[in-house]
């Protein structure tokens, strides 16, 4: 965890571009939908619970595009889920920390989600969403909770963020990208 970006990593990535399908998962609510127009538009939208799959594409990084699929977090879209693991370069897997009556559902669907056998070894980035509420939990509370120290997966992390300000989700997505690229590498595959 915690993974930093040195100036020459960065200038590196910029350098050896590359496209990644970015699947975007969690409970319903928990704001994917909100970050991903942040992320396109640079602005916090009105929106409404996904019935369907929002598919958009955003350059995190210099010469990096990622096509973000929001898949609605309702129960009928959640069954809908693994059709879209095949050719997935990384997760986001959003979560509203300020909801704790619910970590037991967000922990069983991202234990689920980490045993599928066609995501295995791809990046996982939690987002801790909903910083800016005062009695939201911290990043790291947030991984205790979810048992996440305990994961056998070497490329992820926990990023704290704001979808409505945009705090943090710059950062996320560096970090997220440099993982990806890692994947990648490994699989000496270049899409
Ligand atoms: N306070 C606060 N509210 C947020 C934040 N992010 C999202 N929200 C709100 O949470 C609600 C749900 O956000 P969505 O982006 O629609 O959530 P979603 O995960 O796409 O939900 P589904 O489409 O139902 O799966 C909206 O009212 C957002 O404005 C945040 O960082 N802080
Ligand atoms: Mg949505």
């Amino acid at each position: 965890m915690g993974l930093l970006l040195s100036t020459f990593h960065r200038a590196l990535l910029k350098f050896t571009g590359y496209q990644a399908r970015i699947l975007m998962c969690g409970l319903d609510a928990a704001g994917k939908t909100t970050i991903l127009y942040k992320l396109k538009l640079h602005e916090t939208v009105t929106t409404i619970p996904t019935i369907a799959i929002n598919v958009e594409t955003v350059e995190p990084v210099g010469n990096v595009i990622f096509t973000l699929w929001d898949i609605g977090g309702g129960n009928k879209m959640k069954q809908l889920y693994p059709l879209y693991y095949p050719d997935t370069d990384g997760v986001i897997f959003v979560v509203d920390s300020n909801d704790p009556e619910r970590f037991p559902d967000v922990g069983t669907m991202l234990n689920d989600m980490l045993e599928q056998e066609s995501l295995r070894g791809v990046p996982f980035m939690v987002l801790a969403n909903k910083q800016d509420v005062p009695s939201a939990r911290r990043p790291e509370e947030l991984a205790e909770n979810l048992g996440l120290d305990d994961i056998k997966r070497d490329l992820w992390h926990i990023q704290g963020c704001c979808a409505t300000t945009g705090e943090g989700l710059a950062e996320g997505m560096e970090i997220l990208a440099e993982l990806v690229k890692q994947f990648k590498n490994n699989k000496g595959v270049s899409r």
